[in-house]
């Protein structure tokens, strides 16, 4: 068997996905996700200009071997536009490699190693009041995990916030939209409404929150401290990850898990943080680093050092990307949490998809591969649309991280 052809697919359902579709000489075809927000039609051009060309003719069933040499042969190793690129490749091989072997890919990659896949949900709201309302949604609806962000009084347009969480898309205008950010009034904040929210519904419920790279270690390490009696699944990102050596320090003064890693693209990225011990979940995904593949030796280097996955599963990552994650979150055995933002039926229907949400868990399609595909006419009525990710100013104007 040969790759015939591959077709790199951008399109706007309500916000904008890249999508990798290889198309075998047998007819068999194969997808993978490609998204990476903001910065999609870089990933479309690297495929299409790149990579396709080196694709065609080669033996799909060589998903390693294609891998290395995209990773090898690019010279300018790792990268987030590079790492897409290879996971869409990579994904899609997988894809095709169980379509050929009439197995869902979980099954190709050691087979299931729990019963479904526990998923966290997002809830969000400006007052304390809707708050809980949003919490009381996810956990009638069967969640096990929730996230809890909120507003900071007396700031505009705080992270993770908006009139409808479930549909939270920051990368709303075609140029940047400005955030204003204070440290000092989200630390005054956020203990009180973990504890308000911890209270409400009880010991059992696993909550957690997302600094989004926003404080510096020891405003962390405090933050970190003060939730401690609200025994948090994880506090995400407290630090841009960067300074990896920032952790030991956050690390050193609080037992609040800590959770990193939704920008990393490589194991390089990861390394430290893992064999030192410095965080308890790994939150790599498959279409940003690298694929299937590169994923799953992300975890296994995890896995030695007592660190649990936790994959990013924002609305920006595809279903493709969600079908294919759910594969991997089932079949290894140090697997912690998968996020999960339920996309909106535009998205929905460009995708079909067979892996389903009961009682807190998602489980993937049983059909062969990854059991999601890309319905290319309907793709085509929704052109892509400019869209940028936000910037964020502290109060005297000062960028600050978004
Ligand atoms: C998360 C993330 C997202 C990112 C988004 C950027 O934890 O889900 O922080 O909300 O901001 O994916 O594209
Ligand atoms: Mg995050």
């Amino acid at each position: 068997m040969r790759i015939a052809a591959a077709r790199v697919i951008v399109t706007c359902p309500g916000r904008n996905f890249v999508t990798l579709k290889i198309v075998t000489d047998e007819g068999v075809t194969g997808v993978g996700d490609a998204t990476l927000n903001g910065r999609e039609q870089a990933v479309a051009a690297y495929l299409a200009e790149h990579v396709v060309p080196v694709l065609l003719g080669r033996d799909p069933a060589r998903i390693e071997d294609t891998w290395q040499a995209l990773y090898k042969g690019a010279y300018w190793r790792r990268g987030p536009v590079t790492m897409s690129a290879i996971a869409a490749v990579d994904t899609a091989l997988w894809d095709i490699k169980g379509k050929v072997a009439g197995l869902p890919v979980y099954q190709l990659l050691g087979g299931r190693c729990r019963e479904g896949v526990t998923v966290y949900g997002h809830a969000a709201a400006e007052t304390l009041d809707d708050l809980l309302t949003d919490v009381a949604r996810l956990t009638d609806a069967g969640y096990r995990a929730v996230r809890v962000q909120t507003a900071v009084p007396g700031l505009r347009g705080t992270y993770g916030v908006s009139a409808d969480p479930r549909t939270y898309e920051p990368a709303g205008s075609a140029l940047p939209a400005e955030a204003v950010w204070s440290t000092p009034r989200y630390l005054a904040h956020v203990p009180g409404v973990l504890a308000r929210v911890r209270a409400e519904f009880g010991p059992e419920l696993r909550l957690l929150h997302d600094a989004h790279h926003r404080l510096t270690p020891i405003e962390a390490a405090a933050l970190g401290r003060d939730l401690e009696p609200y025994r948090l699944t994880w506090l995400e990102d407290p630090v841009p990850a960067e300074l990896q050596e920032g952790y030991r320090l956050i690390r050193g003064h609080t037992t609040t898990p800590l959770a990193v890693g939704e920008v990393f693209n490589s194991i390089w990225d990861c390394r430290r943080l893992i064999t030192e011990q410095l965080i308890d979940y790994i939150r790599t995904s498959v279409v940003h680093a690298g694929g299937i593949s590169h994923l799953r030796r992300i975890f296994d280097l995890a896995s030695l050092y007592h660190v649990r996955s936790g994959s990013h599963g924002a609305t920006d990552l595809s279903p493709v990307c969600l079908a294919a994650a759910l594969h991997v979150d089932l079949s290894i055995p140090n697997f912690g949490l998968q996020e999960y933002m339920p996309h909106t039926a535009e998205t929905d229907a460009v995708f079909p998809h067979g892996y389903r949400f009961a009682d807190g868990y998602l489980h993937p399609s049983e059909e062969p591969g990854l059991g999601v595909d890309i319905d290319e006419e309907l793709a085509a009525r929704y052109p892509y649309r400019p869209a940028s990710l936000p910037l964020n100013r502290l109060e005297d104007g000062t960028l600050h991280s978004w």
